[in-house]
C-alpha cells in the first residue's frame, strides 16, 4: 500500500489558541484518493490477516451468539421474517475489546482524515452477519446518509462520511457479492428505488478474499447479494467530521460499555474519535 503525507492546519489562530496542526500519514496514494472522490469507493484486498482476522471473527461470533435469540424474539412462527439482512450488531467497541484496535487503525482512519479533514470522529462500529439456510438474507439498494433535501437549498450541507466495509469471510457468488454504482454518492437529486433487490444500470459487483476492506462514501448506492452458503461476517467502521453525530441506529450505547475504559485512558486522539473532545 503506498503512503503519502498531508499537513493540515486548522484555521483558529485568530482566537489566540495555538494553531492546530496535523500531519497525516495517509495509507493511500494521491491518485487513489482522487479515485475515491470520483467513484465513491476504494478496495483494499486482504488487509487483515492471521491472528487478528481470527480474533475479530471469534469476537463477532461471540456477540452473534449472545444477541441471536433477542434478535429473533418472536411470539409465533408467523412472525419469522421471509427475507432479511441477517443480524445487525451495533456498538461493537462497547461490547468486546477485540474490536478496539480498529478505532485508530491507519488504513481506515488515515483515509477518513485525508478525505474529510483531520478532525473526524467515529460514527459507529457495527456488523452485519448473514447466513444461508434460513430466510433469504440480502440487502436492497441503499445509501447511509438519508438527509438530502429536494430541492437543494442554497446552503445545504452536503453530508460526508466514510464507511469501511471490512469482510471477515470471502465475499463471492456463494456468500454474497457486494454491488455498488460508481459515482452515485455525487447524486443529490435522487435516491435508490424503494426496496429494490435487483440489478441497476451501472452496477459493479465484487468478489473479495477474507480480510478485505472496501472504503465507501456513505452515500454510495450499494447492496449485498444473498448468502447462499455458509456464513458471511462483515464489520462497518464509520467516520464523519467531528461536528456531526454518531449513527442514530441501534439506540444509545449500552450503559457501562467498554468505551468507558477507552475514555478513561485519557488519550486525546481516542477522546476526539469518540466525540468527547476535539471540537471547539
Ligand atoms: O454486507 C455487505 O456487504 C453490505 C452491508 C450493508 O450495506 C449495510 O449493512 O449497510
Ligand atoms: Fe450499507
Amino acid at each position: 500500500m503506498s503512503t503519502h503525507n498531508i499537513s493540515f492546519r486548522v484555521l483558529k489562530e485568530h482566537t489566540g489558541d495555538d494553531p492546530l496542526k496535523r500531519e497525516i500519514s495517509v495509507c493511500a496514494s494521491p491518485d487513489e484518493l482522487m479515485k475515491l472522490d470520483r467513484d465513491g469507493f476504494l478496495i483494499r484486498e486482504s488487509v487483515i490477516q492471521g491472528d487478528w482476522l481470527t480474533s475479530l471473527r471469534s469476537a463477532l461470533d461471540r456477540l452473534t451468539d449472545a444477541e441471536w435469540s433477542k434478535h429473533r424474539q418472536t411470539n409465533s412462527d408467523d412472525e419469522l421474517p421471509t427475507r432479511s439482512w441477517g443480524i445487525i450488531l451495533r456498538h461493537l467497541l462497547d461490547k468486546d475489546s477485540a474490536f478496539h484496535e480498529l478505532l485508530t487503525w491507519p488504513p481506515a482512519l488515515s483515509v477518513a482524515r485525508a478525505m474529510m479533514g483531520p478532525l473526524v470522529r467515529l460514527r459507529g462500529l457495527s456488523a452485519r452477519v448473514s447466513f444461508a439456510g434460513v430466510e433469504p438474507q440480502d440487502t436492497y439498494w441503499h445509501q447511509h446518509l438519508r438527509v438530502v433535501a429536494n430541492p437543494l437549498p442554497p446552503w445545504f450541507s452536503r453530508p460526508h462520511a466514510i464507511d469501511c466495509l471490512i469482510y471477515l469471510d470471502d465475499v463471492n457468488e456463494l456468500t454474497g457479492t457486494l454491488s455498488v454504482i460508481p459515482g452515485s454518492h455525487h447524486w443529490l437529486d435522487r435516491e435508490p428505488p424503494r426496496l429494490r433487490y435487483q440489478e441497476l444500470p451501472g452496477e459493479h459487483t465484487f468478489s473479495l478474499p477474507a480480510g478485505s476492506m472496501v472504503i465507501i462514501h456513505s452515500n454510495l448506492w450499494h447492496r449485498a447479494l444473498e448468502t447462499r452458503s455458509g456464513k458471511r461476517r462483515m464489520l462497518i467502521l464509520a467516520y464523519t467530521p467531528c461536528w456531526l453525530r454518531e449513527s442514530p441506529h441501534g439506540g444509545p450505547a449500552p450503559e457501562n460499555g467498554l468505551t468507558r475504559d477507552l475514555i478513561a485512558s485519557g488519550d486525546p486522539e481516542v477522546l476526539e474519535l469518540l466525540g468527547v473532545d476535539g471540537y471547539t
